[in-house]
């Protein structure tokens, strides 16, 4: 239980973000170069200009997997809204968005939609900002 509460504390600071926040790796001309392994986004947090996105997903792993942007906030019950995502990639295979991207400044989840793949870890933060 101390532990738990530790780790929620943990949470806390990571989300205020007291210089110790979480670091974003800023991605060149719009293109977000993730590679994707049980259960990880690598890198998990990134960072880019508003405008067009375009994914560039690698399956690094074992399964299959998928790259998705998806809004944080959602009514309860309500699905989150889909910004756009790559086809289900096999392992070794490369794959972009299905379709074109157009992202306003705020904070998107990056995850996989496979499986339980979000709640096993796969999933990380897009940062966009105003140009
Ligand atoms: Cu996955």
């Amino acid at each position: 239980m101390r532990r738990l509460a530790a780790l929620l504390l943990l949470g806390a600071t990571t989300l205020v973000g007291c210089g110790g926040g979480p670091s974003y790796t800023h991605a060149r001309d719009g293109v977000l170069k993730i590679n994707l392994d049980e259960y990880r986004l690598r890198p998990e947090n990134l960072e880019v200009p508003a405008g067009r996105i375009h994914l560039e997903a690698t399956d690094t792993g074992r399964l299959t997997h998928n790259l998705a942007i998806e809004s944080f906030d959602h009514e309860d019950g309500e699905e989150p809204t889909l910004y756009g995502r790559t086809d289900t990639l096999h392992p070794g295979e490369h794959g972009s968005e299905q379709a074109p991207i157009t992202l306003k400044p705020g904070k998107y989840r990056l995850t996989c939609t496979i499986g339980n793949h979000d709640d096993l870890g796969q999933y990380g933060e897009l940062k966009v900002v105003a140009r």
